[in-house]
């Protein structure tokens, strides 16, 4: 294992002055590091953003790395080929390797990118290496050399990571005094869903449901980052008379905030789209995310949702939750919440299986016997 000082020292003395990426809690450590000096870490929306933001700073004369969780490869793809590959722009990319090096040691969601990662690098043409976890200094100092030569000679390399390569490091957290708990929250939003389905966020938001009340109308959605609202929408122009329930997080909603937009330009009156906004990627080791500088609710009155409020009290988001699914959405409620400070549930997958979570939901949505609907 290296230490995190010496993963972002070593790029440092190599000329990387700055960094960008998404977290995954294999880079918790840089990421940590980084953050306290404001500029060196650009927490990006999402993973393709990371990457443009690493080609601007190449392009402007800096060395830039990003580092990515595997899941997010997709969400790279396109500006690694058409941008850095196209126009030969040299960034160094470190990808994590969840679902690496056996899948069922990881959860269900990283089943087919663990060890499609490097094979999709090879079949793009992308120079890459991995750096395992019995790996010293001395192999990462080699990795990186070889790395910034194949920059040199106009490639965008990788640098893959298994579990267990860098050290954390202890961060002392800043306070969120006054927010409230995600947990009570959700326990409230549960109660008042009645019948409605729920879409649950990746992260932790999914779990702390399933613990609270876990139902068939409930789908946990495990990996995705950023869709859930989107699968709402879908679920909520299938049947305009259902009221449809999104719990989203301030971390996958900004990773694809233009769902917004299409919310508010389909405009359908039966959904509910709930931020659970806590600022940080708790789930990944509670790295910020740029929410705090974002007016999520500002943001989703400007796409066109019909209403938009922040709630700050238990009795606030009673009142919303209920306002909203007995009133014309779309709906946007805001809650502020702290880091959740008791041990969370395992998650639904540990008692359901992917498609067992999918054809119960489809079952309750049909109104039809989860029998009728197929597991495969
Ligand atoms: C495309 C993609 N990128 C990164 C990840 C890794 N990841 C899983 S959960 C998560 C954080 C989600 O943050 P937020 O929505 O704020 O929820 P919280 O973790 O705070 O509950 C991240 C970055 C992922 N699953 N998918």
């Amino acid at each position: 294992m290296i230490s995190a000082e010496l993963f972002c020292d070593e790029l440092e003395q190599r000329g990387f002055s700055l960094a960008s990426g998404v977290p995954c809690s294999f880079f918790g450590g840089p990421i940590a590091l980084l953050s306290r000096t404001p500029g060196r870490y650009v927490p990006a929306a999402n993973e393709g953003n990371a990457l443009a933001v690493a080609v601007g700073a190449a392009l402007a004369g800096c060395r830039a790395y990003v580092m990515l969780q595997n899941s997010g490869l997709g969400n790279l793809i396109n500006p690694l080929t058409s941008l850095v590959m196209t126009y030969r722009i040299p960034v160094l990319t470190f990808v994590s390797l969840r679902g690496q090096p056996d899948p069922a040691d990881d959860e269900p969601q990283h089943a087919i990118m663990g060890p499609t990662t490097r094979p999709y690098l090879d079949m793009l043409g992308v120079p890459n290496w991995t750096l395992r976890a019995g790996d010293d200094e001395e192999r990462f100092r080699e990795l990186l050399n070889t790395a910034i030569g194949s920059m040199s000679a106009g490639h965008a390399p990788f640098i893959c990571v298994e579990k267990g390569v860098v050290a954390r490091v202890t961060e002392n957290h800043i306070d969120q005094d006054g927010r409230l708990d995600s947990g009570e929250a959700v326990r409230v939003i549960a109660k008042l869903a009645g019948d409605a389905p729920i879409i649950a966020t990746t992260g932790y938001t999914g779990r702390e449901l399933f613990g609270i009340d876990d139902r068939p109308a409930n789908f946990y959605m495990q990996g995705s980052m950023g869709h859930a609202s989107s699968i709402a929408l879908g679920v909520a122009l299938a049947d305009l008379q259902r009221k449809v329930i999104v719990l989203d997080g301030d971390g996958a909603a900004l990773m694809h905030l233009g769902a917004l937009s299409s919310i508010g330009f389909l405009n359908p009156p039966n959904l509910v789209h709930i931020v659970l906004d806590n600022g940080v990627h708790e789930s990944t080791g509670s790295q910020a995310t740029t929410s705090a500088t974002t007016r999520l609710d500002q943001v989703a009155a400007g796409c066109g949702y019909r209403s938009t409020r922040t709630c700050r009290t238990l009795p606030e988001v009673t009142e919303a939750v209920t306002a909203a699914l007995t009133s014309p959405g779309p709906h946007m409620c805001v809650i502020p919440t702290r880091r959740r400070q008791n041990p969370l549930p395992p998650r639904a997958t540990s008692a359901h299986s992917p498609q067992s979570l999918r054809s119960r939901f489809t079952a309750t949505l049909n109104n039809t016997t989860e029998s009728a609907s197929s597991e495969g």
